[in-house]
């Protein structure tokens, strides 16, 4: 029986293990709290229901001597080279040690218990198959991942027009584009945006549009940026559906703890410096909060708000990858040539980080 219990020991240690990564993964990466929340519930019961059998399991056990770790030291079977592969490898593991243990503690004459294990196991089966259904949802509207997002407004744009402006843009190799006119009919920007969307269509370029939900769904852009006084997230998700990247803007840990929780796929954090762009910006969210942010928040954050050539080494430092301009930008004689610039600035800071 000690053979059993060693067994059973090492394999309880693994389901353990594995659902302990995947919670890690969910909540790190995808910011899921429902999903690491299911994975946690179930690490306990796996843990608690054997609790009393613990001295047994301990007595049986003899990590020291076990051939497994020498065997995988030796070869590379578990090396993993994506997200992806992490988690099937870590839900097979999971689904594996517990079908092991469920037939273990049937040997060991704990048949209730073995029951609890084969619940744990087809609740795996079950939380696999959500979790890539999810998986697959996030990722088919995924904001790339990229060092700068454009964002055009005419009014700053030294007499050129938006078509013009983006087409530059897209030269560049710009990744993301949104439109943020607030003074334009709503029939001129939908004639505008329907251009644009060919254009950042054509090129693979993201492209959202500010504010307007039904502006967003009617030139099938990639996107839509509301801020905390507009409709509540959820509503919007409802009427913009699983595909659309929904973008928030916040400027406090709170509102961004909330906006990641309730589904946003970005959080653009601003202001960040005094900007006269945004007639109604709120005070500047100070580089300590915007720190804090970039460590606790599990989804991408954009940092806007007066950011210029010269200022932007300070953001960089604090982990921001992504930055958001209109005037350094739309305000420049040459685009094209800011934007090289910008970036080599971009890249530059984030060496010095390393
Ligand atoms: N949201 C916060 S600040 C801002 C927006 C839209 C304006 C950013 O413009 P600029 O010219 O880059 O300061
Ligand atoms: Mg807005």
């Amino acid at each position: 029986m000690q053979g059993i219990y060693r067994l059973l020991d090492a394999n309880i240690n693994r389901a353990a293990e594995g659902l302990r990564v995947l919670e890690d993964l969910t909540r790190f990466q995808l910011g899921n709290a429902d999903l690491t929340e299911e994975l946690k519930k179930m690490r306990h019961l796996l843990r608690k229901s054997v609790s009393h059998l613990q001295p047994k399991l301990l007595a049986a056990r003899d990590s020291i001597n076990d051939l497994g770790l020498e065997l995988s030291q030796k070869d590379n079977l578990d090396n993993k080279s994506n997200v992806q592969e992490l988690i099937t490898g870590n839900f097979k593991r999971t689904q594996e040690a517990l079908r092991v243990s469920e037939e273990s503690l049937k040997v060991a004459g704990y048949y209730q218990l073995s029951k609890i294990y084969e619940e744990l196991r087809f609740q795996a089966y079950n939380l696999e198959k959500m979790f890539f259904s999810y998986y697959g949802q996030a990722k088919k509207r995924k904001l790339p991942e990229t060092d700068i997002y454009c964002i055009i407004a005419e009014e700053y744009s030294l007499g050129r027009t938006n078509l013009e402006v983006v087409r530059e843009m897209i030269e560049a190799g710009i990744k993301i584009i949104q439109y943020r006119e607030k003074e334009k009919s709503m029939r001129d920007k939908y004639e505008e945006c329907l251009q644009i969307r060919e254009l950042t269509q054509k090129a693979g370029v993201t492209f959202i549009v500010n504010d307007d939900i039904a502006l967003a769904l009617s030139v099938k852009a990639d996107g839509v940026h509301i801020g905390q006084k507009d409709l509540p997230l959820e509503k919007v998700r409802e009427l913009v559906g699983e595909e659309m990247i929904i973008g928030l803007s916040v400027q406090t840990p709170d509102q961004a703890r909330e906006g990641a929780a309730k589904g946003a796929d970005y959080l653009g954090v601003g202001p960040i410096f005094a900007t006269s762009t945004k007639k109604d910006a709120s005070n500047p969210v100070g580089l300590e909060t915007l720190a804090h942010m970039v460590q606790n928040i599990p989804i991408p954050l954009v940092a806007i708000g007066g950011i210029k050539e010269d200022n932007l080494e300070q953001l960089v430092e604090k982990g921001v990858n992504c930055l958001a301009m209109i005037t350094e930008i739309v305000g420049s004689r040459d685009i094209k040539s800011k934007i090289a610039s910008l970036r080599r600035a971009i890249s530059h800071a984030k060496e010095r980080r390393k």
